[in-house]
């Protein structure tokens, strides 16, 4: 990557907003596919990119063909990677969906060879939200906190191709419905992607990789976007000779700051983005967080 700086927002961002029936849609099921989010030239260069690392990591760690490769970090690896901390076609959806005093807090990749390979290291599918810690430790009803994206470089189309289930709805829900191991329930959805699509999810919603039982190795990205406020989960800051090669936006959206009250209480000079974006669509265009909205009032006690 040396010697390349990195721009991260064009005007083309706007294009990508939230529509109102698309905010609707993912506060309702806790999750949105953005289909054809990677055009084609950017999936090669993102499957080279995998295929690169894979086979480093593959090598590192001694594993076998068959084993799950569970890369975090990845964007420091290569500038394809980089590329989509600022998406256009997903991240605006996501700066709609929690507002501009955010920062990528994870950025993970898995390929996930078939099972018929014998690898030694295919996680059973377990239900879970997502996080660690805080979905143990925050009072119910659990707030959102973070989305994630997931970009499918390969198909999941069909029962046996690994794609992702989630349980539609199940973001507002504290613990998984108790069916919905039942092979006949209904409730839950196989997220079937074609080459190219994104999928935005609640962390909260609960889900599952399913089983890869094809003959195809299934290649996804993960890329979660959280509150300035939160720690990021595979980094605890980003290299300083990355960062200086990024714009303040990219600089943002890779947990740099500016002050040191700014992660808590943002300066202008934290949140590059909340500027770029009031330039364009004014202040009052500006996503309101939920304090703005009537709040519910409690009755004074006698
Ligand atoms: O690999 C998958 O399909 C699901 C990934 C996942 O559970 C996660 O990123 O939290």
């Amino acid at each position: 990557m040396e010697g390349q700086f990195f721009e991260s927002l064009t005007e083309a961002h706007l294009r990508h907003a939230l529509t109102p029936r698309e905010l609707a849609a993912f506060q309702r099921d806790g999750y949105l596919v953005v289909p054809g989010a990677l055009d084609e030239a950017t999936r090669f260069r993102l499957l080279e990119a995998t295929d690169r690392l894979d086979g480093r990591e593959r090598q590192r760690l001694e594993l076998g063909r068959g084993d799950m490769m569970s890369r975090f970090s990845v964007i420091r690896f290569d500038p394809a990677f980089l590329e989509l901390v600022a998406w256009a076609p997903t991240v605006p959806k996501v700066w709609d969906i929690l507002g501009w005093n955010i920062q990528l807090y994870i950025s993970h990749l898995v390929v996930y060879p078939p099972e018929t390979w014998g690898g030694q290291q295919c996680r059973a599918p377990v239900w879970h939200q997502d996080s660690g810690r805080p979905v143990l430790e925050l009072e119910r009803p659990a707030p959102r906190l973070s989305v994630k994206v997931a970009y499918w470089l390969t198909d999941t189309h069909g029962p046996d191709r690994g794609a992702m289930e989630v349980i539609p709805g199940s973001h507002r829900l504290d613990a998984p419905p108790p069916e919905c191991d039942d092979p006949d329930w209904d409730g839950r959805l196989l997220l079937e992607a074609s080459p190219g699509d994104a999928v935005i999810f609640d962390r909260r919603i609960w889900h599952r990789h399913g089983r890869n039982s094809s003959d195809v190795v299934r290649k996804a990205l993960f890329f979660g976007y959280s509150y300035r406020w939160l720690r990021a989960l595979d980094y605890t800051a980003m290299p300083e000779a990355l960062l200086e090669r990024c714009d303040p936006v990219l600089r943002q959206l890779l947990g740099d700051g500016a002050t040191e009250v700014g992660w808590y209480q943002p300066q202008p000079e934290d949140v590059p983005l909340r500027a770029w974006l009031a330039a364009r669509i004014g202040e009052e265009g500006l996503w309101q967080p939920p304090s703005s909205q009537p709040q519910q009032r409690l009755t004074p006690r006698e």
